[in-house]
């Protein structure tokens, strides 16, 4: 049964399969706990230690859970535009290019249980993961032989690398086991030592509150100014961890079509159009993808320090049209740092007029700090 399984997963697309026990993950149940309890995964307060918890225990998360089947497919493709755009450029992680994973995945996931229901010729119960509930699934693929921990903690698969979804099914069927692999990084830390923001801070360890994902995608606030000038382009979700990954570089595109990058979103993403994008524009262009995650005053909150950090005077015009209109004191007050960072006498013009009708107390603040940038030269 357990190689019919993974025969049958191969052909409906994913790229590696394995198969775990149900049994706690309990060398990771402690890692995370520890990590709930120092802060590391602060911002996130869903996440606790009860979630923790419970995320490594498969058999308080389907009644009678003896199996878990590990999944991983490849959102890896070759997303270079064929016309480069001009003008101020943002970058999306590559996961979040194409549409939605959640979707796609539960459609495939769904194909995989229905055989698997069929050829056990029994009553079987499964459970779906697809990253939003909780089963620690890269502990899970770990475990099952799926892939390796990379100290820039993501799963590194071997073909794939890390450019993998990682998905799960829990089911009360007993199967027989895999073993985890016996690979590691070695003595590579060039994941460490790239991120900007030094999230990674140790192997196997991010701080959550300083990794550039956590800041675009979930934070729902105001960025950390400090953290501002070192998230460069990004504008939603970070990959330099995974760039600089010498696994990566073996890794081929093979992505399904589902998970191309949609015109427009990639490494080359014109930022003028998402600062300026009103809510239809936003549902519009990123119905079905991921990207909805930050909704759209996180989105265009990322875009105005992307901008900043271009230190384009280019960009200033469309800053200032963002000061006067944009609905959200979030993304004006955003918007009023990236024209203190820019400078120039435009941006300070424009400052100061700002300054004279804007009511909302923070973005005025931020104006009054960007002024005081300025004068600083
Ligand atoms: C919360 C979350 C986030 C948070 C991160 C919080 C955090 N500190 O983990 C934020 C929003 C920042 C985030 C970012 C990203 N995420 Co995320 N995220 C999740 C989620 C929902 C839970 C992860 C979790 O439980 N974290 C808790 C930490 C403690 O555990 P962990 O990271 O799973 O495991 C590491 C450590 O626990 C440690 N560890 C575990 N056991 C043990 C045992 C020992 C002995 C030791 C020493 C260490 C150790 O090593 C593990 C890996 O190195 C999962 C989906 C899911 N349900 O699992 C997706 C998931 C992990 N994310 C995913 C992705 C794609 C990303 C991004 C790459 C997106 C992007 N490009 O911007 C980044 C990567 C950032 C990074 N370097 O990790 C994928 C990862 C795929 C993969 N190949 O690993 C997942 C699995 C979603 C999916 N279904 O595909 N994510």
């Amino acid at each position: 049964m357990a190689s019919r399984i993974k025969e049958r997963a191969l052909e409906l697309g994913f790229h590696a399969v394995g198969i775990t026990s149900a049994a706690r993950l309990a060398e990771t149940e402690e890692v995370t706990l520890e990590r709930v309890r120092q802060g590391l995964m602060e911002g996130l307060p869903w996440f606790t230690e009860e979630r923790a918890r419970l995320s490594c225990r498969p058999q308080e998360l389907l009644a009678d859970a003896k199996s878990v089947v590990a999944l991983a497919v490849s959102y890896l493709s070759d997303d270079t535009p064929v016309d480069p755009p001009t003008g101020p450029i943002g970058k999306i992680a590559r996961y979040a290019r194409g549409d939605d994973y959640h979707a796609v995945l539960k459609v495939r996931l769904k194909e995989l249980s229905d055989f698997i229901h069929k050829e056990s010729g029994a009553t079987v119960s499964s459970r779906p993961f697809i990253d939003s509930s909780p089963l620690s699934e890269r502990a899970a693929a770990r475990r099952a032989g799926v892939g390796w921990f990379g100290k820039n903690n993501n799963l590194i698969v071997p073909g794939i690398g890390s450019w993998a979804f990682l998905s799960a099914l829990i089911l009360d069927l007993e199967l027989e086991e895999d073993r985890p692999l016996l690979k590691s990084c070695g003595s590579c830390d060039l994941c460490i030592r790239a991120c900007p923001t030094g999230a990674l801070v140790d192997q196997y360890t991010l701080d959550n509150t300083k990794c550039i994902s956590f800041q675009t995608i979930e934070n729902r606030g105001e960025i950390p100014e400090d953290l501002r000038p070192e998230m460069g382009q990004w504008v939603f979700g970070c990959d330099i961890c995974q760039d600089v990954c010498p696994a990566n570089r073996k890794a081929l595109p093979q992505a399904w079509d589902d998970f191309k990058a949609r015109p427009g979103l990639g490494d080359s993403t014109p930022l003028a159009p998402l600062l300026q994008m009103d809510g239809i524009e936003y549902q519009t262009r990123f119905k079905g993808s991921a990207v909805k995650r930050a909704k759209r005053r996180g989105l265009q909150r990322n875009t105005a320090v992307a901008l900043g950090n271009t230190g384009d005077t280019e960009a200033v015009p469309g800053l200032q049209l963002a000061l006067e209109s944009n609905d959200a004191p979030l993304v004006r007050s955003h918007v009023a740092w990236a024209m203190g960072r820019i400078g120039g006498k435009t941006a300070r013009r424009f400052l100061e007029r700002a300054k004279a009708y804007e009511n909302d107390a923070g973005v005025l603040e931020s104006i009054e700090k960007a002024l005081e940038c300025l004068s600083r030269g």
